[in-house]
C-alpha cells in the first residue's frame, strides 16, 4: 500500500500518512524547542503559507532571495512531518517551525519554553471551502465527496487534522496563559497587511523600516506568492497534488464562502458554531467590504 493511502491516527485525529508517520508524530510531541524558535501554528487552510512567507521576509528584512530559492517546507518545516528530524538541525537560529497540531498535543513540549508562537486563524466558512477544494487536488487526503458531505464531516470535526473548533479554542485559550503567544487572523492580514506585519515584526523583536515593509508587502501579495514556485506547491509531483484539479493559491479572499454555501448550509453552520464555540469570546470577520 502506498503511503498516499495511509492515514496515521493520533489521539483520535487523522493525519495523512505520506507526510506523517507514527514516529514523526511521536517526535513532535517530545520536540525540544529552543528559546529562539519561532513556531507558526495553524489549522490547515488558515493562512499557514502566508505567515511562513511573512516570517521569512521579516527575518531577511524584506530581501526576497531566501523566499524565492528555498521551498517553504524547507525553511519553515512542519515539526510533525517525517522529514523534519533530518532538516531541523540544519536550520540556523532563529529556527522557523510550522505545525498543524492542536495545542493539547504540544502543551508539554512547549511548557517552560520561550519559543515564540504565532497562531493564525481564519473564519471557518472560508476554511471549509478552501479545505474542500484542496481535498479535490490532494491525493493524500480522502475523497471529499459532495460539498454537503464534506461540510458535515468538517462540522462533526472528523476531517483529517481534526476539529477546527477544538483547534481554535485550544490555541486561543492559551492567550492569557502563554506570554509568548501571538494571535493573528487571516482576515487582518487580508484587510490590513501592513498592520499585521508590524504586529508580527514587533512580536519577533525585528522592527522594519518603511522600505523593508514595502518589500515584505510586495513579496507577500497573493499575485507574487501565486507565481513563486517555492510557495505555490507547483514543485509537488502530480501523483501527490493533482494540479489539473485546482491551484493551491486558489482565491485568497475573505468571504469566498458566499460563493459555495447555500442559505440552508449557512444557517446550519451558524447554529453549530454557536453551540461549539459556547464560552469562547472570539469574533469572526465573515467578509471584507472592500472585496465585495
Ligand atoms: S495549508 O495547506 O494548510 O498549508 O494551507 P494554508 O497556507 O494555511 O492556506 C491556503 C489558503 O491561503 C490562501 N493564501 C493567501 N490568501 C491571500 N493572500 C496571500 N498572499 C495568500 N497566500 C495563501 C490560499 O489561496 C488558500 O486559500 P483559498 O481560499 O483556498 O484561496
Amino acid at each position: 500500500m502506498s503511503r498516499l493511502d495511509v492515514c496515521e491516527t493520533l489521539d483520535g485525529i487523522k493525519f495523512p500518512g505520506h507526510l506523517h508517520t507514527r514516529e514523526s508524530l511521536q517526535l513532535a510531541l517530545k520536540f525540544a524547542f529552543q528559546d529562539t524558535d519561532i513556531v507558526i501554528a495553524t489549522y490547515p487552510k488558515s493562512g499557514t503559507t502566508w505567515m511562513q512567507q511573512m516570517v521569512t521576509l521579516i527575518s531577511t528584512k524584506g530581501d526576497p532571495h531566501m523566499s524565492q530559492t528555498v521551498p517553504n517546507w524547507a525553511r519553515a518545516p512542519w515539526l510533525e512531518h517525517h522529514y523534519c528530524a533530518a532538516l531541523v538541525n540544519t536550520l540556523s537560529p532563529p529556527r522557523v517551525l510550522t505545525t498543524h497540531l492542536p495545542h493539547r498535543m504540544l502543551a508539554r513540549a512547549l511548557q517552560g519554553s520561550k519559543a515564540r508562537v504565532i497562531y493564525v486563524s481564519r473564519n471557518p466558512k472560508d476554511v471549509v471551502v478552501s479545505f474542500y477544494h484542496f481535498h479535490k487536488m490532494a491525493n493524500f487526503l480522502p475523497d471529499a465527496g459532495s460539498f454537503q458531505d464534506f461540510l458535515n464531516t468538517f462540522l462533526e470535526g472528523t476531517v483529517h487534522f481534526g476539529s477546527w473548533f477544538d483547534h481554535v479554542k485550544g490555541w486561543t485559550s492559551q492567550l492569557g496563559a502563554m506570554t509568548n503567544l501571538l494571535h493573528v487572523t487571516y482576515e487582518e492580514m487580508s484587510m490590513d497587511f501592513e498592520g499585521s506585519l508590524v504586529k508580527v515584526s514587533s512580536f519577533l523583536q525585528c522592527p522594519l523600516v518603511d522600505e523593508e515593509v514595502n518589500s515584505c508587502a510586495r513579496h507577500c501579495s497573493f499575485g507574487s506568492m501565486r507565481d513563486n514556485k517555492m510557495i505555490n506547491c507547483s514543485l509537488i509531483p502530480h501523483e501527490i497534488l493533482d494540479h489539473s484539479k485546482g491551484s493551491f493559491m486558489r482565491r485568497g479572499k475573505v468571504g469566498d464562502w458566499r460563493n459555495m454555501l447555500t442559505e440552508e448550509q449557512n444557517e446550519h453552520f451558524d447554529r453549530v458554531l454557536v453551540e461549539k464555540m459556547r464560552g469562547c469570546s472570539l469574533g469572526f470577520v465573515w467578509e471584507d467590504p472592500a472585496q465585495r
